[in-house]
């Protein structure tokens, strides 16, 4: 049996095109928006060790400012900016944070996509949680490029969605420097009035849709401008941790290249008009900037239907159904002569199908009645544990039965997807933590489960996280 569910969300401004500029550091005494210079400031590493990066990381609270002018009351921060310290390590350095819990409940982080140890992974089941007013440091080595964040495995819902979340960059020895490098975590927040909802009033029917919101951000703000000068060559590192909101970006007038995924550089780059990103995933894109002296361009993030055209749920975005600005580049005077993208050298990915081994066939399915979604018929923590053996190229299945859509998030060990409903991915791919599990549709990956420890894994979009879309799998 099903039901009609629609969705009520609270009404508050929206991030249209209409919005005024942001105010506060945004703009100057004459109301002129201020633009940023491209590129980004990495954490003061503590250690002066080449091979070595130390940073602070204190989880506390922090009335930061989405760009709207007023500070929100229930954010939270680490070390006092959303998001938090960019953690730019080589690969193959060790990282040390010394996390400091400055909250009222426990905490850990997890450091999404990175193959480390899984008692410094920050999932629940290998370390206790850091209670409050505690610290704890985490030390791992990071093996591979990509573009990575950090954030908390409990309460992630509001957590997260409060502010609590910041990105790493891990270079390959070969990466040559974009002429603008720009890491931008995609997020969104729903503002009724200037009051962030970090817990919606209909829980349940949140639980099942995920949590949409009404303003778009870009590293914590709304509305941001960044400048470029024409024929530049730039670098759009972008990761999703929205709650629920699965982006679908373009940059007006240029012609996007995908260079990279969540674990590293793509062996050969492909041409997309628009790219979809699902919470929890990254990607890295590449444009030649195009435009004259005066030209403003905006990154605008599409529509994009949680759910299957014939589902039964009605789905209503609270941005609406058009395409929304989410920042402007603003085009400075004369050109360069951009310097010219160099995909870094990697090894050809190593399947181009299923392998002999069946580690697992997980079944996602919904039950609307319920508001509770499943992953083998039941919830976390009563979902069965998954077992394999470690260092044996294995072959997954995650079969989604139910009508919406879900990011499939594995810790510990990278994927690579091999099949959608067993037929061979039409672009090039690359490693991968998070994936789309469409609609009724089955996605086949392989891993080679290189690293044995005791592994989460969950469908990203938060709400459902907690609701029980979870499970362990131990590799040994
Ligand atoms: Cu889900």
């Amino acid at each position: 049996m099903r039901f009609l569910l629609p969705i009520l969300l609270a009404a508050g401004c929206s991030s249209g095109e209409d919005s005024t500029p942001g105010k506060g550091e945004y703009s100057d005494d004459a109301g002129t928006p201020t633009v940023e210079s491209c590129g980004y400031t990495p954490a003061p590493d503590l250690d002066p060790a080449g091979d070595v990066v130390e940073v602070d990381l204190t989880a506390s609270a922090l009335a930061w400012d989405p760009g709207t002018g007023v500070p929100l009351d229930e954010g939270v921060a680490y070390d006092g900016s959303v998001p938090g310290p960019l953690i730019e390590a080589n690969a193959g350095d060790t990282i040390v944070a010394h996390f400091h819990n400055d909250l009222d409940e426990p905490l850990t982080i997890h450091w999404h996509g990175i193959r480390l140890d899984s008692d410094m992974d920050g999932g629940m089941q290998m370390m206790y949680p850091v209670d409050p007013g505690a610290s704890f440091d985490y030390t791992f080595t990071v093996p591979d490029a990509g573009f990575y964040w950090y954030h908390p495995h409990l309460d992630g819902a509001k957590l997260i969605e409060r502010g609590l979340y910041g990105r790493m960059i891990v270079h390959a020895p070969d990466e040559v420097t974009a002429d603008c490098d720009l890491p931008l975590a995609l997020d969104d927040i729903l503002l009724d009035e200037d009051t962030l909802q970090v817990a919606p009033p209909d829980t349940d029917m949140m639980q099942l849709m995920g949590r949409l919101g009404n303003v778009l951000l870009a590293n914590g703000k709304e509305n941001r401008r960044i400048g470029l000068t024409a024929g530049q060559t730039v670098l759009l590192r972008l990761v999703n941790p929205s709650n629920a909101r699965f982006w679908d970006v373009y940059v007006e007038g240029q012609q996007m290249q995908v260079v990279g995924t969540d674990d590293g550089w793509l062996p050969e780059p492909y041409p997309v008009d628009d790219l979809e990103i699902t919470p929890g995933e990254r990607y890295m894109v590449t444009f030649t900037a195009t435009g004259a002296p005066g030209d403003e361009v905006r990154l605008m993030n599409k529509r994009f239907q949680l759910h299957a055209a014939d589902a039964d749920m009605i789905e209503t975005d609270p941005l609406g159904d058009g395409d929304n600005p989410v920042l402007t580049f603003v085009f400075g005077d004369g050109s360069v002569e951009g310097t010219p993208w160099v995909q870094p050298a990697v090894a050809p990915l190593p399947w181009s199908g299923p392998t002999e081994t069946l580690g697992h066939h997980w079944v996602l399915d919904e039950d609307m009645m319920g508001g509770t979604v499943t992953v083998d018929g039941a919830a976390w923590p009563g979902v069965p544990l998954v077992e394999v053996a470690a260092n044996v190229d294995t072959t997954f299945e995650v079969e989604n039965k139910s009508e919406m859509h879900h990011p499939w998030h594995i810790h510990g060990n990278t994927f690579q997807v091999v099949a959608i409903d067993g037929v061979a991915p039409t672009v090039p791919q690359g490693w991968k933590d998070t994936f789309d599990i469409p609609p009724y549709k089955t996605v086949t990956l392989v891993s080679d489960l290189s690293n044995p420890g005791d592994w989460m894994y969950h469908c990203h979009i938060l709400e459902h996280a907690e609701g029980g879309m979870m499970g362990e799998m131990v590799v040994e």
